[in-house]
């Protein structure tokens, strides 16, 4: 680490992910005291006027379309993948060949084999001190870090069910363009990868299990869309011209968890007027959670060691300085939103650096998502036939 006690990233994309990235990096230093300082560098992307406009925006020192250059740089010791999912690999394996650190979006890869090799990248990287963590943001909401300190702490008892949904509704207009989240060959999946790959791995995560199988189903409603007059967001127009939608829009499976639990799980970008109903229940043995991310600095907890007269799910207002991450924060009861999940992912990722530590989730655990995507997908395609998940 150098010297003068900054570290400098480059991020590499600058969409939505790339401004929640960005709001993290200037935010953390000044929220959670650190030994370091973040210095935003360098922003990456391919059209010079754009990347340039972002820069200024989202406040990073300089622009590039040559992510290569970047990571290059000497000055340069954190890379920052937020590209759509077909170049993370690429990306990511070079920055750790190069000695950086990397954080890298969510899913990991595109497919299994992708993301075998970022391990093995990432695992010799490790051993010559860098570091490398994906970035499943939703861990870092202080309610299911919580939820996790209460099942890991045995208030739950023994776990039985998980019940997690995703649920969005912003492709339900059937003339929303063919932006790149609905192409395969660029995100890899769509409603599964990209949303349901945060409820499998918020499932592990507060229930300490992996998921051994799946059954599955796919369904893409809307197979025909126009192609965008921009490449954009989530909220971009679209021409005349229409292209095929190669991405599932929603993703149904069920699963077994190697700690005896079973776990169902439903991801949709076609549940009218659910924004970013991303929901958890844990149902165990003592007692059971619920959570909804559209509510997000709520938890409920149902203690079953109380009398049933006065037992019942309770509100928990996950806002006191006890709870994780809070303290850097407001005073109880003034709430944190979406952004702050981001501010949280990188300080813990700065503070393994600093530790010297592997953070989590590891490539590894990035890898053991990327099975179960590929399991369910499989199971899809043979009729929802039962598929075995392969441990690490
Ligand atoms: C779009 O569906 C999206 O932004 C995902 O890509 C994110 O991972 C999720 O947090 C919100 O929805």
């Amino acid at each position: 680490m150098p010297d003068d006690r900054t570290l400098g990233v480059a991020m590499i994309g600058y969409a939505f992910m790339g401004a929640a990235h960005s709001q993290a990096w200037r935010t953390v230093h000044r929220a959670f005291d650190l030994p370091v300082t973040p210095r935003m560098s360098v922003v990456v992307g391919r059209n010079t006027d754009a990347v340039t406009a972002a820069a200024s925006k989202l406040g990073w020192e300089s622009a590039s379309t040559d992510w290569r250059e970047a990571i290059a740089r000497d000055d340069i010791d954190i890379v920052d993948v937020c590209t759509p999912g077909d170049s993370h690999a690429e990306i990511a394996t070079a920055a750790l060949a190069a000695g950086k650190h990397v954080l890298c979006e969510k899913p990991l890869a595109n497919s299994v084999e992708e993301a075998e090799a970022m391990v093995v990248a990432a695992e010799e990287a490790a051993q010559r001190g860098a570091r490398s963590m994906v970035g499943f943001n939703y861990r870092r909401t202080p309610a299911l870090a919580y939820a996790r300190q209460l099942v890991d702490s045995g208030r739950l008892g023994t776990i039985r069910h998980v019940r997690a949904q995703y649920l969005q509704d912003w492709i339900v207009d059937p003339e929303f363009p063919l932006v790149w989240r609905l192409r395969k060959e660029l995100a890899g999946s769509g409603a599964l990868g990209d949303i349901g790959a945060h409820i499998i791995d918020l499932t592990q995560f507060v229930t300490g299990q992996r998921l051994t199988g799946v059954s599955a189903l796919t369904e893409t409603f809307v197979r025909e869309r126009p192609l965008p007059a921009a490449a954009a967001g989530l909220s971009a127009s679209g021409t005349e011209e229409r292209g095929e939608v190669t991405v599932d829009d929603a993703a149904l499976f069920f699963g077994r968890l190697d700690g005896g639990a079973v776990a169902s799980f439903e991801a949709t970008r076609f549940a009218t007027g659910r924004k970013n109903a991303m929901r958890l229940e844990v149902n165990g043995s003592a007692g059971s959670l619920a959570f909804d991310f559209e509510t997000m600095n709520e938890l409920w907890f149902y203690d079953g060691s109380l009398p049933a007269a006065e037992a019942g799910f309770r509100r928990i207002l996950v806002t006191e300085p006890d709870h994780p991450y809070v303290h850097a924060w407001w005073p109880p009861g003034h709430g944190l939103g979406y952004e702050h999940t981001f501010t949280h992912e990188v300080h813990d990722f700065l503070r393994s650096i600093v530790d010297g530590v592997d953070p989590v989730p590891s490539f590894r655990d990035g890898l053991g998502v990327q099975r179960v995507l590929a399991a369910v997908e499989s199971s899809a395609a043979n009729g929802s036939g039962w598929v075995d998940i392969p441990a690490r």
